[in-house]
């Protein structure tokens, strides 16, 4: 049984949003085109309180893109984005919702945040995703969303680690690549990780 894991197709990620990732909303198209394909279709929603140690409005003096401490984890800061309730947390009016079986919200927790849509960056607390899958029987999962070098990767990396043949849909990704390169080096990680790399082209 095959899932398809739609990463945080969210307004705030998209031209326009708060933490803006170019082209992002180019991959709302191919994820509707592709969810007829799957057993079942997931997606993440990254979910945060106003308060979250993330934001960089939350730390005095920082700015987004410094790096700090955040309770024992290197922490980027980012733009406040994804505010629980909030427009930009809003998944793409695009999106074709009807096909998602189930949301996976990520990043609820202020003092800890949480690129992967299976556990947090400590990997102290599941979001149940991996438990979901596995009572679906699922043993390959496809990935594609946003952003590539950051939620998306991590979304990949633990897929594999728990056990499932994954697939990442390069196409149907975007990322935010603070520094020239990141995009690739993610991708090239994953590869390295064992992550198929393919394009959309190819499922459809
Ligand atoms: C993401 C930075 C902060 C993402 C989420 O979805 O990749 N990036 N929060
Ligand atoms: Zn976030």
């Amino acid at each position: 049984m095959k899932a398809l894991i739609l990463v945080d197709l969210q307004i705030d990620f998209c031209p326009g949003g708060a933490l803006e990732v170019k082209e992002g909303d180019q991959t709302i198209p191919i994820a509707n085109a592709l969810m007829d394909q799957f057993d079942v279709v997931v997606a993440t929603q990254d979910w945060h309180p106003a308060n979250h140690g993330s934001f960089a409005a939350n730390h005095p003096w920082r700015k987004p893109g410094q790096i700090i401490d955040l309770n024992g984890l290197q922490q980027i800061l980012w733009p406040i984005h994804c505010v629980q309730e909030s427009f930009g947390a809003e998944f793409h009016p695009d999106l074709d919702l009807s096909k998602i079986n189930k949301i996976f919200p990520k990043g609820t927790d202020p003092e800890i945040d949480s690129y992967s849509g299976f556990f947090d960056n400590g990997h102290r607390k599941a979001t149940g995703l991996g438990d979901f899958l596995k009572k679906k029987s699922i043993s390959d999962v496809y990935v594609l969303g946003l952003a590539t070098d950051y939620c998306v990767k991590f979304t990949a990396i633990d897929a594999l680690d728990l056990g499932f043949k994954t697939t990442l849909i390069e196409d149907a990704c975007r990322g935010v690549n603070l520094q020239e390169g990141d995009v690739e080096k993610a991708i090239g990680d994953m590869k390295e990780k064992g992550i198929q790399i393919i394009q959309s082209s190819e499922l459809l």
